[in-house]
């Protein structure tokens, strides 16, 4: 039977391309699931301490994720819903399979390798920053290997930029297998999102991320219609007169065409959207000087537009999930995790006595 994985970071509430390229995906994929379908969703809290923050706020994001996870629609009986240190099997997993990983492709994998440059282009490799570099974020494809291995998935949906650790994930099913001579972990396959990556409002070159500084780079799922529409007013553009698609030279709004085309209906492409916006009369009797304002007005109109049709239910049922949890102390939220938990340690057992029989260990 297929089995169904994907986590997510408890880094900050989502924001619209975490949404388009995992939440929304996660949504649909329950929806259509046979019966005997395996759906698992993990909030990867362990993921999430590569990076140090302030006491308390680990805490808050993870039921932050978690609201909004239930917000988008994923149904806790439906689908396994769980703190991926609830279950200790994940780190063990790890350390098993960090023994046949290569150091030589971690080495190569893009996000340890733009950490590393960033630190040379500040001819800072000596041994401070060494020493500032830790283990873990080298390490990370590992502990996300051992996520998915687990639990036997076979299908992994993510955004394009995880493609990579994905890869590195059936290298490790690889290696795993060969040392220890047979079929005992699962090659998962990935599931790319449809979706093209959702460019920063602020800086069309980067990524929308929950870590960038600036707040106003991102649309999150709890923002209300008004910063929505603010935000989306803000989002850094160009003056060219005519509206066209092209994501190389002009990224900003192209970023905002690809989500006007995903939001306005899936079979448009973001070429009919500039087809569309191009035989406005208000864009095609604007003079050459006042086109580019006015084809970005509509644009950016329509968008807000859709954005917050699509995102108010959801709104709305975040704000009721963390009501209740205020009112309760956050029972139900506490219940969900549990009941998931309980299931996901089910879940990465049946693999556990697998791999421990397969090196030896255990009794
Ligand atoms: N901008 C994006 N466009 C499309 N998909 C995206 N994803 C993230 N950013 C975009 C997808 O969201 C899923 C969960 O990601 P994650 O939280 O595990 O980590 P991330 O990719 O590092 O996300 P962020 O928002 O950038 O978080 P921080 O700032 O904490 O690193 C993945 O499937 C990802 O592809």
């Amino acid at each position: 039977p297929k089995v169904i994985f994907s986590g997510i970071q408890p880094t900050g509430i989502p924001h619209l391309g975490n949404y388009l390229g995992a939440l929304q995906q996660w949504k649909r994929m329950q929806d259509e699931a046979s019966p005997d379908t395996r759906l698992i969703f993990c909030i990867v809290d362990l993921h999430a301490i590569t990076v140090r923050r302030d006491r308390g706020l680990l805490a808050q994001y993870k039921k932050e994720m978690l609201a909004a996870i239930l917000a988008v629609g994923i149904d806790p009986e439906r689908s396994t819903i769980f703190y991926q240190s609830s279950v200790p099997a994940h780190s063990e997993l790890q350390w098993i399979l960090s023994c046949t990983a290569s150091m030589g492709y971690l080495s190569r994998m893009t996000q340890w390798k733009s950490k590393m440059s960033m630190a040379e282009d500040q001819e800072l490799m000596d041994k401070k920053v060494l020493r500032k570099l830790k283990h873990g974020l080298f390490s990370y494809p590992i502990l996300q290997a051992a996520d998915i291995l687990v639990h036997r998935a076979t299908h992994v949906p993510v955004g394009k930029d995880q493609s990579q650790h994905l890869e590195f994930a059936r290298e490790c099913v690889t290696n795993f297998n060969a040392a220890y001579g047979g079929k005992h972990l699962v090659y998962p396959e990935t599931i790319l999102s449809p979706q093209k990556r959702v460019m920063s409002l602020r800086d069309p070159h980067k990524k929308m991320s929950k870590s960038d500084p600036d707040p106003s780079s991102r649309i999150l799922l709890t923002d209300t219609p008004s910063e929505t529409t603010t935000k989306i007013n803000r989002a850094i553009t160009d003056t060219i007169p005519h509206i066209s698609y092209d994501p190389d030279s002009r990224p900003g709004v192209s970023n905002l065409l690809s989500l006007l085309s995903h939001f306005a209906d899936a079979s448009q492409t973001p070429q009919d959207v500039v087809d569309m916006i191009n035989s406005f009369d208000e864009v095609t009797s604007a003079s050459e000087g006042t086109r580019n304002a006015a084809a970005m007005k509509y644009l950016k109109g329509k968008l807000a537009g859709r954005i917050n049709d699509e995102l108010g239910g959801v709104r709305e049922r975040y704000a009721a999930i963390m009501g209740r949890t205020e009112r309760d102390g956050g029972e139900y939220l506490r219940e969900v995790v549990e009941f998931g938990g309980k299931k996901a340690r089910e879940s990465a057992e049946g693999t556990m006595e697998i791999v421990r029989a397969a090196v030896e260990l255990g009794i």
